[in-house]
This record gives structure tokens, sequence and C-alpha cells, in this order.
């Protein structure tokens, strides 16, 4: 496996006029890169979230598969299965039945944009495996995308983090197509690969495996400020 950022030797595909409007505003230049990974840059019109921020402080709007699912809130489902008691099935009432937690926290993507105190709620995913019941088999987790390509993984101490949640609003709205709604996984103390959107599965697992982004070339260690690993957040994968 490469290590390293991925080269940048794909081609931007358009997603429309309104899409493409949005990647002449921002410069494609920036927004090109990734081994077998398209990017597209979020639109400065339509998405509301990034779009109004002012400079360099935007979302880029991230696809692996080229398509952004458009999930209905009512068909919405996260399944929580494997190492567990009670295998899961929630809809998006469910979540929201659930303790919210709000945070206000930046979103930092490892090739460098940064949105600063982006407004987050949602579940803490800590609270979602304690409805399930984690066996003590269990050391980590999977996470699969409605999108059915990207993956993710966390060991099951940095899902405890409470910073960590299953989250359905940002920007003090609901969470829109483009930036992975329904609902999506927010990994504050990591880099932005770990935050998979359009959020379809939890499997809770023996170990933790590299998912899309890592096999692609991302680390695999994605705490962004690396003095975590050192003071209580001494988990390494
Ligand atoms: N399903 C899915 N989740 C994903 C991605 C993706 O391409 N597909 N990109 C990741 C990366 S690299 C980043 S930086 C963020 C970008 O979030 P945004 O598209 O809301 O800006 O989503 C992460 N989650
Ligand atoms: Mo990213």
């Amino acid at each position: 496996m490469a290590s390293g950022q991925p080269r940048p030797e794909n081609v931007l595909k358009h997603f429309g006029r309104r899409i493409f409007i949005g990647m002449v505003a921002a410069g494609a230049a920036g927004i090109v890169f990734g081994a077998r990974v398209q990017s597209v840059v979020g639109n400065t019109i339509g998405s509301g979230a990034g779009g109004l921020l002012p400079g360099g402080d935007r979302f880029r709007i991230y696809t692996i598969t080229g398509h952004l699912p458009s999930i209905p809130s009512s068909n919405y489902r996260l399944k929580v299965t494997g190492l567990v008691e009670r295998p899961l099935d929630l809809s998006l009432e469910d979540l929201k039945a659930m303790p919210k937690t709000t945070l206000v926290k930046d979103f930092q993507c490892v090739t460098g944009w940064r949105v600063p105190k982006v407004h987050w709620e949602g579940v803490r995913l800590s609270d979602v495996l304690a409805a399930a019941g984690v066996k003590s088999s269990a050391a980590a987790l999977a996470f699969d995308s409605y999108d059915g390509m990207d993956t993710e993984s966390l060991t099951l101490d940095q899902a405890q983090l409470p910073d960590v949640i299953v989250a359905y609003r940002m920007f003090d709205a609901p969470i829109t197509d483009e930036h992975g709604g329904p609902v999506r996984l927010y990994v504050a103390p990591m880099y932005g690969y770990k935050s998979i959107k359009w959020l379809s599965a939890i499997h809770v697992v023996e170990r933790a495996e590299p998912g899309y982004w890592e096999q692609n070339g991302y680390p695999v260690d994605a705490w962004i400020d690396g003095s975590h690993k050192n003071a209580e957040r001494s988990i390494d994968q």
C-alpha cells in the first residue's frame, strides 16, 4: 500500500451545471486528486452549508462513486450488527429519540482544507453501541455507506470518545444529500475521511481493517492532533 497522499491521477467528472459553476468558482486545480478517487467541489449556490462561508473555509463535496446518494429520511435505516447482544435496525426517528449531543467543532480534510466551528448534532456512537450491547470479544467497528463503496473503521476505544457521533444535523439543519445525509458519522478528532457519509451499517468486529481511503493511500493514523495519541487518547490502530 502506498503511503502519504493519493496521486493526482484522476479526472474530475462534472455533475451537472450547478456543480460545474461551483468548480469554476472554487478553482478546479485544488480539488482534483485521488488515486481511483473522484472528488467534486461543493457548489456555492445550492448546498448552503460550506458555500456560504468566506474564503477557503468551505467544504468540498466528496464522492467516491461519482454519485450523491439521495435517501429519503422516511426510508433511512442504520443497521448495527456483528458482535452485539441486540442487532439494531434504526430509523431516523429512532436515532432522534436517543440522547442528543451537540458539538461545535472544526472539520479538516487530510488534503488541507478546513472548516472551523461547524455545528453538529446527533447521537454519540457510544450510546448507539450501548443500545446494541457490545460483546466482550469485540474490539473494533466497520462502517458501510449507502454509496456501496466507502468503508471505514474505528477501534472500540476510539468509538467511545464523546466527540464521535452519528450525526443527523449539520449547520443547524438536516444533513443534505451532498454532505452524506440523512445520517453520516462525524469523528471530530480525526481527518475527514473517517466521517463516512450516507452511513448504512455498523458492524461490531474483532479487529479494525483499513477503510477505502486508507487502502487508497491515506494514513491509517487519522488523528488530526498527534498529541491526542500521547494524552488520554492513547489508542493506535
Ligand atoms: N461515503 C463517503 N463518505 C465520505 C467521503 C466519500 O467520498 N464518500 N469522503 C470523505 C472525505 S475524504 C472527507 S474530507 C469528507 C468530506 O465531507 P463533505 O463531502 O461533506 O465535505 O467526507 C468523508 N466521507
Ligand atoms: Mo478528505
